[in-house]
């Protein structure tokens, strides 16, 4: 708990956002252990951990390398212990995104057929895709949108040894032969989940080499499915994201309302609890009870993903809050009534805040529980419309029961949101070839994406803001995604004004366009929309991706997904940066391949680098390199 200059806040400095700060103020003064203190509390965390050197899959474990014992009991090495518990982790994030992935192909089916609120989102989309997977797009919107449904379950489930669909139709012709030749084509994601799973058993597979090609093959089926996919399918249902107006941070939240939050990454029960939020019946019931209204806030994830279609199918959504790290921090404000968590990111923690107000925490996804949560409303397509409305009852309920002890911190800033490939051609009128010619002119030195998470062992948001500061301050523009895009949204970075913080090139080109130097890409998931933007770019100059001036940084990366997110955009070609150390300096040779050897394979590798500056240096070092080799 040091101080820094990132803002004023006369109290603890544990974050670069005041309104964190503040509330950690709050909590600490109400004697309620909060994030920041639990992480205290576990230094020094366990080096063995740290390094990746613990293996605890068998009884005769837990063993762990040391110097004076080079291997476990089994003969497992360091190398072979690091590469398979990355396997694990790579293994969790992929499974996780295909969880999303068949949530949404269930949602299309049910959509076409009228049981859900929703409509198709973006037929033309739709049309698209159907075409490209081979189905005949002259056939009505109903009979395609299932028809892909059905395609997208069938390449979930197929066999490992049958090619993605998605990965051959979709990828850059020179990756394509790059992944082949390294023979990580994936298959069907099930398959994929199972036969990782399986070979990071106990002695099965125990080839470290093996098992990172294991991990880039997840990667990839995470990538292309999980991440393309999922976007790709999320916008022909709930709309592709359009410029919007919105705002970031605690300060949004108003006390008059009944304020409901919708936490997590899968935007599905929140967009249909949006929409009935604007339902007379509803506000009447809420003015009954003596609210002004009703009001759906975002945290994390899903908070993005409601903010960058706020223009159409989000409409009436209230604002972002903020990111992971902040999640007891809005429940304390003593003003949210109820949180409805769907997949991934409620930490335990969040009950021992929210029993200490009236908040009522709601798992809203059938793989979501939570000791002491009681109250679970699991998403089904067909009732989502009733769903929503019983949890907008129980939020107001919850609201009656509000006590008077509310303190709400007064800060919050103005986000534009809705950014992707199709909004950006639509700034630019059509064509690519205005941004490509900012880039070949050095207006514009390169593309950084920043994103993934947020994580205290890094300084809440810190080094994420700073790498962003430094990067536009050097001509390049930040497009960010997941947690990142809080950080911004909440420090003014996506307003149109800051500009003024990026170098003249970028700041004449944002200025020219109306545009903020850190584009709001979205959610994690929406990593896939910063994969098909790459993959647009590098088309249009007939280059491989990772000959572009491009880099990626997860600055403060915490998760399972991060992991295959990292993976995949290095195997991408993007050269990726990571703040964290991940957990495999315990292996020379891990460490090797992916911050050297992997350079040779794909054209990119990782950087680890703790310090933010050092970092932006780093990446910018990597687009002069990019640029000098292109000629420009
Ligand atoms: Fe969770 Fe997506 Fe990570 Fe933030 S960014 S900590 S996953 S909410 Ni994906």
């Amino acid at each position: 708990m040091t101080s820094c200059s990132a803002c004023s806040a006369q109290g603890t400095c544990v974050s670069a956002h005041r309104s964190t700060n503040e509330m950690y103020d709050r909590t600490r003064a109400m004697g309620l252990a909060t994030i920041f203190d639990r992480y205290e509390a576990q230094q020094p965390q366990c080096g063995f951990g740290m390094q990746g050197v613990c293996c605890q899959l068998c009884s005769h474990g837990p063993c762990r390398i040391t110097k004076k014992t080079d291997v476990a009991i089994c003969g497992a090495t360091a190398d072979t212990i690091v590469a398979r518990n990355l396997v694990r982790l790579a293994v969790h994030g992929t499974a996780a995104y295909t969880h999303h992935l068949e949530e949404l192909a269930r949602t299309i089916k049910a959509t076409v057929a009228g049981k859900t609120p929703f409509k198709i989102g973006d037929e033309a989309k739709l049309r698209e895709i159907a075409s490209l997977v081979g189905l005949d797009a002259k056939k009505p919107a109903g009979e395609l949108a299932t028809a892909l449904a059905d395609i997208i379950l069938a390449e979930l489930r197929k066999g490992s040894d049958e090619p993605l669909a998605l990965v051959n139709l979709l990828a850059p012709k020179t990756r394509l032969e790059a992944w082949q030749e390294l023979g990580v084509v994936p298959g069907g994601v099930l398959s994929e989940i199972r036969d990782a799973l399986t070979k990071s058993m106990t002695s099965i597979d125990t080839d470290p080499v093996d098992l990172l090609l294991t991990v880039v093959r997840l990667a990839l089926a995470a990538g292309y499915m999980g991440l393309v996919g999922t976007i790709t399918i999320q916008d022909i249902l709930l709309g592709t994201p359009s410029l919007a107006q919105s705002e970031a941070d605690l300060g949004i939240i108003d006390p008059e309302t009944v304020n409901i939050v919708a936490h997590g990454h899968v935007p599905l029960v929140a967009t249909a609890v949006i929409q009935a939020s604007q339902d007379p019946e509803m506000l009447s019931l809420a003015k009954k009870a003596g609210a002004k209204g009703i009001r759906v806030y975002g945290s994390m994830c899903t908070g993005q993903e409601l903010m960058q279609r706020s223009a159409t199918s989000a409409k009436g959504f209230a604002g972002q809050l903020s990111n992971w790290l902040a999640q007891e921090y809005y429940v304390a404000t003593g003003a949210v009534d109820l949180v409805m968590m769907d997949m991934n990111c409620s930490i335990p923690g969040l009950k021992t805040v929210a029993d200490r107000f009236h908040t009522r925490l709601v798992s809203v996804d059938r793989i979501v529980r939570m000791a002491g949560v009681e109250d679970h409303v699991d998403y089904a397509p067909e009732k989502v419309a009733e769903q929503a409305r019983e949890l907008i009852k129980m939020a107001i309920t919850a609201y009656k029961n509000r006590g008077q002890d509310i303190h709400i911190p007064p800060y919050k800033n103005p986000a534009v949101a809705g950014f992707g490939v199709e909004t950006i051609l639509g700034a630019l009128g059509g064509s690519l070839d205005p941004l490509l010619d900012a880039v070949k002119k050095g207006s514009i030195k390169g593309i950084a994406a920043v994103v993934g998470c947020t994580n205290n062992r890094n300084g809440h948001d810190t080094r994420g803001l700073t790498i962003m500061r430094e990067l536009i301050k050097n001509n390049v523009l930040v497009i960010a995604a997941g947690c990142m895009s809080s950080a911004a949204e909440i420090e003014g970075l996506m307003r149109p004004e800051a500009a003024d913080q990026a170098g003249e090139g970028l700041r004449g080109i944002c200025q020219a366009l109306g545009i903020p130097p850190v584009l709001n890409f979205g959610s994690c998931v929406d990593i896939g929309r910063i994969g098909v933007a790459v993959t647009a770019i590098a088309g249009a100059l007939g280059v491989d991706p990772a000959q572009l001036p491009v880099v990626a940084s997860a600055p403060e990366y915490l998760e399972q997904k991060a992991v295959v997110d990292g993976v995949f955009a290095v195997a991408f070609g993007i050269t990726t940066h990571l703040g964290p150390v991940p957990p495999v300096t315990g292996s020379e040779l891990v460490t090797k391949i992916l911050t050297q050897d992997i350079e040779g394979l794909t054209g990119a590798k990782f950087l680890v680098e703790e310090d933010p500056e050092k970092a932006a240096q780093a990446m910018l070092a990597v687009i002069d390199s990019k640029r000098q080799a292109l000629g420009i």
